[in-house]
């Protein structure tokens, strides 16, 4: 097993669901995290719970807006000094806006999309891997999703960013052959997070998306995410395809009633 005690993990996105459920999850392993977002005061009451949980937390956070490819490159080259040397990437931040066929869909969501899950994991990507190589060690985990294998109606262009997803996952694989840098994309289907809520713009709307079905946990994917990382150094999971027993793709569900 590849331990991470002392290692610093960064995670994009670690306000909410997946990400803050990670945050947990690696810190339980003993590792350092760096976590950023753009809502600054749930990371503040993240750090505040994992302070609660560990004797001696080790985290940083700070807002960031990975769409803005300005500031992920100040910030992450201002970071300080001892925050600079990430083992593991955890590039989660995301999101979906709004379930319409594309002819009706607003153009804006599709940028806030493509900036996001797309762009945002690029430029973040771009300026840590080169670290990475150098040390001598690293690991890409990037947040796919079914939504990338298969398409579902109203979904074109969330599901056109996570198929983005594990081409560039596969691209940087090829791109870091006889360099000990891993990479693994993580694709999950339904799991209950604030996902739905943002892409409804309606909390109420969100919430009912997963009643009548047990779906996934975001700590179901956080384990699955540090198992990847945790594994021999030789060992490079590339996709770890995964949803609740009550959904078989992106659009056979089994709904209670
Ligand atoms: P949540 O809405 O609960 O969390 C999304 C996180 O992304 C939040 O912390 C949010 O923080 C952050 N984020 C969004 N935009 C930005 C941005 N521009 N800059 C920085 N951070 C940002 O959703 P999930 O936890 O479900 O989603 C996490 C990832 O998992 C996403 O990539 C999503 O596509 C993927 N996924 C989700 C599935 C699901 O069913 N829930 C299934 C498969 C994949 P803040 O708003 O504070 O910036
Ligand atoms: C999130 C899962 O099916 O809502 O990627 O697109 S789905």
């Amino acid at each position: 097993m590849n331990s991470l005690r002392g290692k610093i993990v960064f995670i994009t996105g670690a306000s909410s669901g997946i990400g803050r459920a990670t945050a947990i999850a690696f810190a339980e392993q003993g590792a350092r995290l760096l976590l950023c977002a753009r809502r600054i005061d749930r990371l503040t009451e993240l750090a505040r719970e994992l302070a609660a949980l560990q004797s001696e937390p080790d985290v940083f956070t700070f807002r960031l807006d990975v769409r803005d490819p300005v500031a992920v490159n100040e910030t992450l080259a201002n970071l300080p000094e001892e925050w600079r040397d990430v083992e593991v990437l955890v590039n989660n931040a995301g999101l979906s806006r709004g379930l319409t066929p594309l002819y009706e869909n607003d153009p804006l969501d599709w940028d806030e999309m493509i900036d996001t899950n797309i762009k945002g994991l690029l430029h973040v990507t771009r300026h840590l891997v080169p670290g990475m190589i150098a040390r001598g060690s690293g690991h890409v985990i990037s947040m796919g999703s079914t939504a990338g294998k298969e398409t579902y109606a109203g979904g074109a262009v969330y599901c056109a960013s996570k198929a983005a997803e594990k081409a560039i996952m596969e691209g940087l694989r090829i791109d870091l052959i006889g360099k000990p840098v891993r990479s693994t994309s993580i694709d999950p289907g339904m799991v209950e997070t604030e996902f739905a809520q943002v892409r409804f713009r309606d909390e109420d709307k969100g919430r009912k998306l997963y009643q009548n079905i047990t779906p996934l946990q975001p700590e179901d994917v956080a384990d699955a995410i540090v198992y990847a990382a945790t594994r021999p150094k030789h060992v490079n999971i590339h996709t770890i395809l995964m949803t609740t027993i009550d959904q078989a793709n992106s659009t056979v569900f089994n709904r209670h009633s």
